[in-house]
């Protein structure tokens, strides 16, 4: 059994990870390669529970420890979801990974990146995702999808000055690292951006789509 591949989404908020994963983990599955689709923070029982702490809990964490918290699930969510379908050969496409943690604690929060650096070595060693898509989104236009779906609370507690230095950091990834990452322009309607991303996964990792 050869195995599977890695894919992260990136980006901000609304940027459309959560369709696209959706579209791409379909159209892979109809092609008949299996497929799992997750997401960060969460993805194993008790990730999920970090995740109830980190993004529902009234606790106003002191970046460090909402960084270990963060690295904590990752490294849950690896051994007992990611790793295992890896090996049995699946596709496993997540919502998020260790590229959210560079761009909302370190940039967006202030986080000094030497403890990203510090935590990833040993939560993750040599792990690394074989593809990533980054979701590039103007802070505004996000703004506007969050009021569209009724919800722009959590965008507008963080400011417009956060999220477009979170949207900076991702776009300074994705240029520093063309290997790993494809930069999308996640202003195209869902189909469009689909087929850009299709593209991407039928050049780089042979996708069957
Ligand atoms: N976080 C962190 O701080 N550190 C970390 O290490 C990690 C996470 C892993 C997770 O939130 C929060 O945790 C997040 C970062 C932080 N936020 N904060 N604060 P989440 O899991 O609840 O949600 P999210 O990851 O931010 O996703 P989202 O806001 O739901 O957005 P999305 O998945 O990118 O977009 P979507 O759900 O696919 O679409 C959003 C809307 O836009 C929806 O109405 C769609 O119909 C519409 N849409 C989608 N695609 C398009 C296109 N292409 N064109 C137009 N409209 C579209």
């Amino acid at each position: 059994m050869p195995r599977g591949v890695f894919i992260t989404l990136e980006g901000g908020e609304g940027a459309g990870k959560t369709t696209l994963a959706r579209r791409l983990a379909e159209a892979l599955a109809l092609a008949g390669q299996p497929v799992l689709r997750t997401r960060e923070p969460g993805g194993a029982p008790g990730a999920e529970a970090l995740r109830a702490l980190l993004l529902s809990g009234d606790v106003a964490w002191d970046p460090v420890a909402e960084a270990m918290l963060m690295f904590a699930a990752r490294r849950e969510h690896v051994a007992k979801t990611i790793e295992p379908a890896l090996a049995a050969g699946a596709w496993v496409i997540c919502d998020r990974f260790a590229d959210s943690t560079l761009a909302y604690q370190c940039h967006g929060h202030g986080l000094d990146p030497a403890v990203w650096h510090g935590l990833y070595d040993v939560a993750l060693p040599g792990f690394e995702p074989d593809l990533t898509l980054v979701l590039d989104l103007p802070a505004e236009a996000g703004m506007a999808r969050a009021v569209a779906r009724g919800a722009p609370d959590r965008f507008e507690r963080l400011g417009p000055e956060f999220h477009a230095r979170v949207r900076e950091a991702f776009r300074r990834i994705a240029e520093a690292d063309p290997r790993r990452c494809a930069l999308l322009d996640a202003l195209l309607p869902p189909e469009p951006l689909y087929a850009e991303a299709a593209k991407v996964l039928r050049s780089r990792l042979g996708a069957p789509l």
